[in-house]
């Protein structure tokens, strides 16, 4: 870094304009320099030019140790153009925020995730919220955690009229940086206000995302009080994964991957052949994920 510039933390970004924090811990906005070779995230660190009248220039953008990528597709484009979107920078994990029920949990989303975390260089982890609303759900969340826990991905049960969901998630994260990520709704800035004491969004945030909004429209990068911090997604529709290859599916699917190595069948694409290991002993919610999955990727 030139000496002339001081290291700083992007917190949000909007509008051409970046949210950062610096060294010192003052909050700035900050104008992207024109040279930029990409567009900065929150959690992005960056390299700040100063300028006298409290106004920065972002002018480099430091490695990423962590990405949280997804494709996005581009209609203006085509039905089949897409697009790389990077969601957050540098986070150690990702927390995956799934409700029970309104709206309804779906694997799908979850094991995207999954895959998306792992292949960025994220630990996952899963809080599945709205647990007040279990009676109506599809499955127990003590059956959802417990598949997943199977395949080593730790996670928490929480229920917005208690705090001792959002404690474990504190303990989840234990003074890490997590990315928190799932469908539009289903809690994921009320768990991020119970474990940073909410109102924290001040200053320059404040300042580019506006107040009083309930949906996330920008990501945002909040501290955890006592260690490690959360940065807090705009909800997302889909979550594409174009562009990976099916064998990156065994991380997220390790019961699979165990299976299949039990299979007799030397060929088996363990799709529904009679016999099949794979058929007989994973969870049938899990084996339509991957189905899914492989199906998608395997026609991209
Ligand atoms: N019943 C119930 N409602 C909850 C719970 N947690 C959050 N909610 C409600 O769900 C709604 C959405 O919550 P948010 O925290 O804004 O959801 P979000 O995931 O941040 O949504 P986006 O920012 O749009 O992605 C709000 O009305 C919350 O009060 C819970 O544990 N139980
Ligand atoms: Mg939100
Ligand atoms: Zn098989």
């Amino acid at each position: 870094m030139e000496a002339s510039l001081v290291p700083g933390l992007v917190l949000a970004v909007g509008g051409g304009l970046a949210a950062v924090r610096t060294a010192a811990g003052e909050e700035r906005v900050a104008k992207l320099a024109g040279r930029l070779d990409r567009r900065p995230v929150a959690g992005d660190r960056v390299g700040l030019l100063l300028e006298s009248d409290d106004g920065a220039r972002i002018d480099v953008i430091e490695e990423r140790r962590t990405e949280l990528r997804r494709q996005q597709r581009m209609r203006s484009e085509g039905e089949r153009a897409m697009k790389e979107q990077v969601l957050a920078a540098n986070a150690e994990c990702v927390l995956i925020v799934a409700s029970i029920a309104d709206p309804p949990l779906r694997r799908g989303l979850i094991d995207r995730i999954l895959v998306a975390g792992w292949r960025g260089g994220m630990a996952p982890l899963i809080a599945i919220t709205k647990c007040d609303l279990a009676e109506r759900a599809a499955e127990p969340p003590v059956q959802v955690l417990a598949d997943y826990a199977q395949i080593g991905v730790d996670g928490v049960a929480v229920d917005v009229r208690t705090a001792a969901g959002a404690e474990a998630v504190r303990a989840l994260i234990a003074g890490r940086t997590a990315a928190v990520v799932g469908h539009s709704g289903v809690g994921k800035s009320t768990l991020v206000n119970a474990l940073t004491g909410g109102g924290q969004v001040t200053g320059a945030v404040h300042e580019l995302s506006g107040r009083g909004r309930h949906t996330t429209t920008t990501a945002t990068w909040l501290d955890v009080p006592g260690g490690g911090a959360l940065i807090d997604l705009p909800g997302i529709r889909s979550f594409s994964l174009a562009g990976i290859a099916p064998d990156d599916l065994r991380h997220a699917f390790a019961d699979v991957a165990a299976a299949a190595e039990r299979c007799r069948f030397r060929d088996c694409r363990h799709v529904g052949e009679d016999g099949c290991a794979v058929e007989a002993e994973v969870e049938p919610a899990r084996l339509a994920s991957y189905r899914k999955l492989l199906a998608e990727l395997e026609e991209g």
